[in-house]
């Protein structure tokens, strides 16, 4: 942690809330900012209000009515006499409007300009910016198409298997593999009106399809003075439906001097964008660990503490001081990788049932500790947790100076956590730490779905066929492993309750998750 004379700003809304509120509260205090929280109906209670220093009510638990609302936010701003607002991730943090409107009322963004963050909004002008900075991007259309003839050409000559996507889409929404072109009219009638429902912009465009690819990230920093840093990568390839599961920094399969080819691609990214404070630029690598820009985050992403653990640096910190107008107090040679550290995100959600979002009172909670362990969380023994928003609950974060050493360090830690009352994903991990494929770095973007996949394989073909078999088969596999809880009662992690249909009906709702 550095210690300034002056902190960066004297009071610091945070417009978010669950851990990343509490993380960039945290922040605020070691840096002598006063911190400003905000909530919702259903969140008076939450960890976040409480760690704060002022709290102001925003609203009704839907989002769009509060969390998402930026008068009520720029409101409470003004009120409390904050001079810059952190947005954390999801939410308005991508919202170029926001950012905006916090210009317009004098209140600082912690984030980059409103126009990097509209070049980047859009995939297609973000694809066309990078082809004009010579950015190795997935081949296929820079443009959106405008007509279906159009995409016939492009596919053409793109060729198949290929990918349509919504330009206002990321994270998954609005895509569609197409296998050949008889496919291609229906496909893209489809990816059309999916877009324009999820985004109120129809406009698709076409990518070359990368065979079971890895998902690499770089974080990149730049400050207000023309500083532009990248600060190593982050595999993110252990996902469900497009939900990250399991990350870590550095990459298994980067080696320096990848590392530094990409780090450099990701600078001249930034670069394009004119971009400040704190990005991460995604790429698609392929087999042949070739890697082609696919989007860039412009905000603080949910697994920054791997990179903050191998890199020594506090990213909320910078993020502030940068915001405040500070140069980055270190140049790019400074940056030195330090040990391995990977990151569970533990959800309250119930593998054993299609990973339905579980809901509940926390009525027991046994946090790990000990050497190179962070958690990073939001909940607290007996807070319940809404079923309005995302259900993460927590991050678990282990660094050692091996990859091997911070997955066993990250399995004695998964051991000593204990969350009573509700269904928790924490079982899942024991599975992903132990297999082969995650042992050996053998990682891609299908690796969960066939851990999975290949568990209720394997004990259909012992136990014979038949849905309960394989449903009890994965079930098995994944708990098998699991040892006895930590609090000595030999129970595993979560106790039964019944899923209402509220829950089930906001599993659905997908459009709420964060990110
Ligand atoms: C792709 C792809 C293969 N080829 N694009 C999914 C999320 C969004 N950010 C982009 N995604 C993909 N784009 C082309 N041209 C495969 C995926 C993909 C994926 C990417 C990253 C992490 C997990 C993934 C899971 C399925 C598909």
């Amino acid at each position: 942690m550095s210690v300034s004379p002056k902190p960066p700003f004297k009071k610091v809304l945070v417009a978010n809330r669950g851990e990343i509120a509490v993380r960039i509260i945290r922040a605020c205090r070691e840096l002598g900012i006063a911190s400003v929280a905000v909530y919702s109906d259903v969140d008076r209670g939450a960890l976040h209000v409480r760690r704060a220093l002022e709290a102001y009510p925003i609203g009704p638990a839907a989002a769009s009515e509060s969390y998402l609302r930026i008068d009520k936010l720029i409101d409470v701003a003004k009120k409390s006499g904050a001079d810059a607002i952190h947005p954390g991730y999801g939410f308005l943090s991508e919202n170029a409007s926001f950012a905006r409107a916090c210009r317009d009322a004098g209140i600082k963004f912690i984030g980059p300009t409103p126009e990097a963050m509209e070049l980047m909004g859009s995939k297609t002008s973000a694809r066309q910016a990078m082809q004009q900075a010579g950015v190795p991007f997935v081949p296929g259309s820079a443009k959106g198409l405008a007509t279906i003839e159009e995409a016939r050409r492009v596919a053409a000559e793109v060729g198949y298997p290929l990918m349509l996507k919504a330009a206002a889409g990321g994270g998954g929404k609005g895509m569609r593999l197409v296998r050949s072109e008889k496919d291609l009219p229906a496909a893209y009638d489809a990816a059309q009106s999916e877009a324009e429902r999820a985004f109120k912009n129809s406009e698709v465009y076409i990518e070359k399809l990368i065979e079971d690819p890895r998902h690499v990230e770089v974080q990149i920093f730049g400050d207000e003075h023309g500083s532009l840093l990248y600060l190593g990568e982050r595999e993110c390839s252990i996902q469900r439906r497009h939900q990250k599961v399991v990350e870590e920094s550095p990459s298994p399969i980067v080696n320096d001097e990848m590392r530094r080819r990409m780090g450099e691609v990701a600078v001249r990214v930034g670069r394009a964008a004119g971009y400040t404070n704190a990005g991460t630029v995604e790429f698609l690598v392929d087999k042949e660990k070739d890697f082609y820009f696919l989007e860039m985050n412009t905000r603080l992403q949910v697994e920054h503490p791997v990179t903050e653990f191998v890199t020594g640096l506090d990213l909320v910190h910078l993020q502030m001081r940068v915001a405040a107008g500070e140069k980055l107090p270190f140049r790019q040679e400074d940056v030195q990788l330090r040990g391995h550290a990977i990151e569970c995100r533990v959800y309250a959600e119930d593998p054993e049932n299609n990973f339905l979002p579980s809901p509940g009172r926390i009525q027991k909670l046994t946090l790990p500790s000990g050497p190179g362990v962070r958690n990073d969380s939001g909940m607290y023994e007996g807070w319940t947790v809404p079923l309005d928003y995302d259900p993460l609950l927590a991050k678990l974060i282990a660094h050692a100076p091996t990859r091997a050493q911070a997955a066993a360090r990250l399995e004695r830690a998964l051991s000593e956590y204990f969350v009573g009352g509700i269904r928790t994903n924490l079982s899942l991990f024991r599975a992903v730490l132990r297999h082969p494929d995650f042992i050996a770095g053998r990682l891609a973007t299908g690796f969960l779905d066939r851990m999975l996949a290949g568990q209720a394989k394997g004990a259909a073909e012992d136990k014979g066929n038949g849905e309960h078999a394989m449903i009890a088969a994965i079930a098995a596999a994944i708990f098998e492993s699991t040892a006895p809880a930590a609090n000595g009662t030999g129970a595993k992690n979560g106790a039964p309750n019944d899923s209402g249909s509220a829950w089930k009906k906001t599993a659905r709702q997908e459009a709420l998750r964060n990110e």
